[in-house]
């Protein structure tokens, strides 16, 4: 296709000789390239400014002609983008003609239209809609990424629009139920196996223990084994369970820091035997310095993560010393 064939009939004269005399056949306008990577001219113009993502000639009058290596480039930024990936890093990744990292998640859009189903299934108060739209995110995608991208930002949301006076009491004890049950449905079996242990509660007066229930998920696909207390536990039984079993961690949940601070000091006791670490957003660095714990300040998902990774480090270090 040559510069010519590619000017609309719109293009001025004086354009379309400087194309004419441009760098040869199989370069493009930028409507061209639009038109071709189905990418905004104006999105375009942005990469290239921003990232210098594309590498355009210029003709004598000084316009933009674009060849077949950046639209290759242009392409391959869409896929990583459209993966999950942040433009800044999709850029540099094109640029440095290395492949796709194996964790690009998959298409947000997808995920996005799934969970929009889920919400909207749940909002009609429709179970079998709802627990269909959970089916085929788990068929889908990993758990982790159902949990970390879909659930926990749904139940944050869900508690503005309940604050908000959007959703009833009705629907958020219904929605909360539903979620409950599919979790404890992912939990069947986490207190098997030979990997370390963790014991996970609600501290007294907490009932809200989806976070908790996430994070036991996500640590016990990990190879550990749970231990689960749930709701409104008292810390002496903690402690009972915690002598009997010797866990690795002992994880205490609540939402807000005065559950903790009730009970400071028997907390503090339980830390003198075991590690223990506290979540959620009653977890602030004042309550892990009065109970000497620990705080977990990422979603249930990430901590999972950081709580395997820390005691695998721990256990090199012994192996070594
Ligand atoms: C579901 C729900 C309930 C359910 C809980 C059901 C259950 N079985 O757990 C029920 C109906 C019982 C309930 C009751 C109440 N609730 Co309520 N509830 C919620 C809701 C919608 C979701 C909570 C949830 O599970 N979130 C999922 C977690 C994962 O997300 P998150 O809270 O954003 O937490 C982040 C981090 O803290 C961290 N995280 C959280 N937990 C954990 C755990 C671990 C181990 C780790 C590592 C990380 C972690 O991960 C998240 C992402 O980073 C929230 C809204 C919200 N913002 O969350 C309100 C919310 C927590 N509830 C609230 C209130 C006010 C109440 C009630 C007082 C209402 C009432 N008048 O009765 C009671 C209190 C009950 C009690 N004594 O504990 C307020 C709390 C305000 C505050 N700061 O104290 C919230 C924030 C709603 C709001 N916007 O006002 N609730």
């Amino acid at each position: 296709m040559t510069v010519d064939r590619l000017y609309g009939a719109d293009v001025n004269d004086q354009e379309r000789h400087e194309a004419t005399l441009g760098p040869g056949p199989g370069y493009l306008r930028i409507g061209e390239l639009a038109k071709r990577t189905g990418v905004s001219p104006e999105l375009l113009r942005a990469w290239e400014q921003r990232y210098q993502l594309l590498q355009p000639t210029r003709t004598a009058g000084g316009f933009r002609l674009y060849s077949a290596a950046d639209e290759a480039r242009v392409r391959r930024m869409q896929d990583f983008v459209s993966g999950g990936l942040a433009a800044a890093q999709a850029a540099r990744l094109v640029l440095s003609g290395e492949p796709a990292p194996r964790t690009v998640p998959p298409p947000r859009t997808i995920l996005d239209d799934a969970a929009g189903n889920l919400a909207a299934s749940l909002d009609r108060l429709d179970e079998p809609a709802a627990n269909t739209a959970l089916d085929r995110l788990f068929s889908a995608y990993t758990v982790e990424t159902v949990l970390q991208e879909v659930l926990v930002p749904y139940l944050h949301r869900l508690g503005e629009r309940w604050e908000a006076g959007e959703v009833s009491v009705a629907h958020e004890h219904f929605a909360s139920n539903l979620i409950r049950g599919r979790l404890l449905g992912l939990a069947q079996g986490w207190g098997q196996g030979r990997g370390p242990g963790a014991v996970l509660a609600c501290v007294p007066g907490e009932h809200h223990e989806l976070g908790l229930l996430a994070f036991g998920v996500a640590l016990s696909r990990r190879g550990w084994r749970i231990t689960y207390l749930g709701t409104n536990s008292p810390i002496d039984a903690i402690a009972d369970v915690t002598r009997s079993l010797r866990p690795a961690v002992v994880v205490l949940v609540s939402m807000n820091p005065d559950n903790f601070l009730d009970h400071a000091r028997e907390i503090a006791d339980l830390a003198a035997q075991v590690q223990v670490a506290i979540a959620g957003p009653g977890a602030t660095p004042e309550v892990a310095q009065l109970t000497r714990t620990r705080v977990l300040d990422q979603d249930p998902v990430s901590a999972a993560e950081t709580i395997d990774r820390d005691h695998s480090a721990r256990g090199d270090e012994r192996r070594r010393s």
